[in-house]
């Protein structure tokens, strides 16, 4: 049985997997009217995964005898700048995320609930990969500067980027 503290931290979560869906919808949506298909690919099945990340969350409180709250969808910001601005949002929100889950994973150990710090060790992992993965396309970006040459290999290489970095939930 949950807390109610555990309750309400992982109801938070769950608010928080959804609007990084909606963000990273949203970087899709630039990256693709922008020409940039495979960023967008990219950022297509980011927002498919954080999906995934909230409706796990969900299952779980529910599981637990506890009640998962669906969250508000929150309309994200449109406007990414460039491609470099673009991904170091999403590193610095991968980076924000990680800090949440730790929060989290000590609301757990404090609760002694150690069925939900079980559960969230998989967020744990799962973190490391994505703030490793938007660190990795971050140096390439900055790699890139301008040239468009190298832009272009760019898009086109983020797809087997994201299928060699195997990220997704198990
Ligand atoms: Fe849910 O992993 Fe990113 O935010």
């Amino acid at each position: 049985m949950l807390s109610e503290r555990m309750q309400k931290s992982l109801n938070d979560q769950i608010k928080l997997e959804g609007d990084s869906s909606q963000i990273y919808l949203s970087m899709a949506v630039w990256s693709e009217t922008k020409g940039m298909e495979g960023v967008a690919k990219f950022m297509y099945d980011h927002a498919d995964e954080e999906r995934q990340h909230m409706l796990k969350i969900i299952r779980f409180v529910n599981e637990r005898g506890g009640v998962a709250i669906v969250p508000d969808v929150a309309k994200p910001t449109s406007n990414f700048v460039s491609l470099k601005k673009m991904f170091e949002i999403l590193f610095n929100h991968e980076v924000m995320v990680s800090k949440k889950i730790n929060d989290i994973v000590h609301v757990s150990l404090e609760e002694r609930d150690y069925a939900s710090n079980n559960f969230l060790q998989w967020y744990v992992s799962e973190q490391i990969e994505e703030e490793a993965l938007a660190r990795m396309v971050l140096d390439k970006i900055n790699m890139i500067g301008d040239d468009k040459g190298g832009l272009y290999l760019f898009d086109n290489d983020i797809k087997t980027i994201v299928a060699q970095a195997g990220t997704g939930p198990q």
